[in-house]
């Protein structure tokens, strides 16, 4: 049993849950949970069923998602899953196995060799341009370690004290941003494996691009501030 927690994130995702569920692999951990941010669909009640806990966030974002489940959880780790089809279930237990090698930040990345993100059926990717532009700022301004090519994608793991450690305050999208940036900033260890992104399995997508591309770019700045000087200690 593995001494670690799978992070459910979910907003109205009953088709994905639904798709998923048997690919989910809970009986290898300790605890699975799930931060809602409010579904009305029926996603609550699906895993209330199951028997999976439904931790509840007082204001909504993904960020604000992350810290309730660092607070709420006693496992060590923790591998947050967002069951929307857009991550494969099998890299769960292979995110966890980076921690346990030593990484102290795990990434399924969509831009690592041999991986494929969800724009790659057509040749027009602004999503995947967006991304790797800000995932090449960030390597250039924080980064000293090897080249981080996903700074941004959800499907992460990382132990529940390092995550309370960064003290993150982003509350909506960026948040994994910001982790990835304070994890190069203290040149922590950061390891990726290159994963296949699905298509989203049913519902709507909450990440509208222009105003989370915005957010992203926020963060970067208000990253700047002091990193030399971390980088430097
Ligand atoms: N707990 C919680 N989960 C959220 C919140 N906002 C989004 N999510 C979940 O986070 C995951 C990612 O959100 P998406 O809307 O799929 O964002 P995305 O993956 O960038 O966009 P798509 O390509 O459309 O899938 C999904 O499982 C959502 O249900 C929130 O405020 N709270
Ligand atoms: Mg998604």
């Amino acid at each position: 049993m593995r001494d670690a927690a799978i992070v459910l994130l979910t907003l109205n995702e009953i088709d994905g849950l639904r798709l998923l569920w048997d690919e989910i692999p809970v009986h290898a951990f300790r605890e699975t949970v799930a931060v809602d941010g409010g579904s009305t669909d029926g996603t609550r009640e699906f895993l209330a069923e199951r028997g999976i806990p439904i931790l509840d966030q007082s204001i909504p974002g993904r960020g604000v998602a992350f810290r309730v489940a660092a607070d709420a959880c006693r496992s060590e780790r923790l591998i947050f899953y967002s069951p929307d089809g857009n991550e494969d279930p099998a890299d769960i237990e292979r995110l966890d196995d980076l921690l346990l090698g030593g990484a102290r930040l795990a990434i399924a990345s969509r831009f690592a060799q041999g991986a494929i993100n969800e724009e790659d059926v057509g040749s027009f990717r602004p999503r995947s341009w967006v991304n790797q532009t800000l995932t090449m700022l960030a390597n250039l301004t924080f980064n000293s370690g090897t080249y981080i090519t996903d700074t941004i994608n959800g499907f992460r793991a990382l132990r529940r004290d390092d995550l309370l450690a960064l003290n993150t305050s982003v509350k909506r999208f960026p948040i994994e941003y910001q982790i990835s940036i304070r994890a190069m900033r203290r040149g922590w260890p950061i390891a990726e494996l290159a994963t296949v992104e699905g298509q989203r399995a049913g519902g709507e997508s909450k990440a509208l691009s222009w105003p989370v591309g915005k957010d992203h770019l926020r963060v970067f700045l208000t990253e700047l501030p002091g990193a030399k000087l971390l980088r430097e200690r």
